[in-house]
């Protein structure tokens, strides 16, 4: 699952991204790994690991991780091919949700490039460019279902009256709908890159918008743990900005995560999409599991941490054997019986 960060030219998106790619992975085994300079495999935080490290005694935890891209800055007209537009436009085809920076600080020395700092014009110039490019995917898109649904091909009729719908969404200013494809169906995290101590603007409240202080972060995430929480203590920012931001993002993506134990050396994390079943978990981990499925053993991770140990909740009756269909709860510590 890729998260793809956006947004005008200077509006912070390469310092976010370097604060994340340090500061966001906790990570034992496999913290980040810069895939490319602009590709980073980050942690997704999660305190229930711990928990149930503590409450097992497995202290190898491995959390669920995202690759978070950082897309060069689009600029108005991006549509038509300005500023190397449709290279950055094919960027966000390739990720799954985007990140949306806007800037919110004043800097004489940072040149903005309309100019002034306008947090809710800028967020309108970057959708409306977004929206545009998906009007003329989805025109063409149109064209061609007509042509092909002149032949009389039922299937053919149905993508073309589906086309014709999105068209007229997006040509009212709304975004595609998901089952699209297009860029505006991509779920959107705004974040607005505000100044020290700056709060998130009216207009982009209302969207949802979280504040981070990407400088500071970035210049957080070079010290060591001590020293950061030193500094932020001094600034008074808020603990776990970047880790709020990479959940936030793991929860756009429509993802859950379950839990596995195996073997009683390490604790995993992993994602599944919302309403997958215990047979897609059994994939999740391995195609044999999958293959061989018999059943699945499933308890909820608090009531493990109550139970105190597999054995205690197995005696009190909490740990259930569930089937293939089974839909698998956020939480859930599972563990597949399979045939091999
Ligand atoms: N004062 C202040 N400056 C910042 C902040 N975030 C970024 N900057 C500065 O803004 C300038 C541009 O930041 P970048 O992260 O390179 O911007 P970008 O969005 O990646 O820009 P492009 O790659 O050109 O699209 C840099 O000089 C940063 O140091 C902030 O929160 N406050
Ligand atoms: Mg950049």
């Amino acid at each position: 699952m890729k998260v793809g960060i956006v947004g005008l030219p200077n509006a912070g998106k390469s310092t976010l991204f370097n604060a994340l790619a340090r500061g966001g992975a906790e990570a034992a085994e496999y913290p980040f790994t810069t895939v490319d300079p602009n590709v980073a495999v980050v942690a997704v935080p999660d305190e229930r690991l711990a928990r149930l490290g503590e409450t097992l005694g497995i202290g190898n935890l491995i959390p669920e991780h995202l690759e978070i891209v950082d897309i060069a800055g689009l600029v108005r007209g991006a549509h038509e091919g300005e500023g190397l537009g449709n290279r950055f436009l094919g960027h966000i085809r390739d990720v799954d949700a985007i990140v949306h920076v806007v800037r919110a600080f004043e800097h004489p020395r940072v040149a903005h490039p309309h100019g002034e700092v306008d947090p809710p014009a800028d967020l309108d110039v970057i959708e409306a460019e977004l929206l545009l490019a998906d009007l003329e995917t989805a025109e063409r898109r149109l064209e061609a279902t007509t042509k092909a649904a002149r032949s009389g091909d039922k299937a053919a009729a149905a993508e073309r009256d589906a086309w014709e719908g999105t068209v007229a969404e997006l040509a009212a200013g709304r975004p595609a709908p998901s089952e699209a494809g297009l860029l505006t169906s991509k779920p959107e995290l705004i974040v607005a890159n505000v100044e020290e101590g700056g709060d998130v603007p009216a207009q982009l409240q209302a969207r949802g918008a979280l504040a981070v202080c990407a400088r500071d972060e970035a210049e957080l995430a070079e010290l060591d743990p001590d020293e950061a929480a030193a500094m932020r203590a001094e600034l008074s920012l808020e603990e776990d900005v970047l880790q709020s931001l990479v959940r936030e993002a793991h929860r756009l993506l429509g993802l859950i995560t379950f839990f596995t134990a195996v073997g009683g050396t390490e604790i995993r994390a992993r994602s599944l999409r919302r309403g997958s079943t215990a047979y897609d978990a059994a994939g999740a981990v391995h195609t044999d599991m999958q293959r061989g499925f018999v059943r699945a053993e499933v308890i909820g991770w608090e009531e493990l941490v109550e139970a105190g140990s597999f054995a205690a909740a197995r005696d009190a009756g909490r740990l259930r054997t569930e089937g293939r269909g089974y839909v698998v709860a956020d939480g859930d510590v599972i563990t597949i019986k399979f045939s091999p």
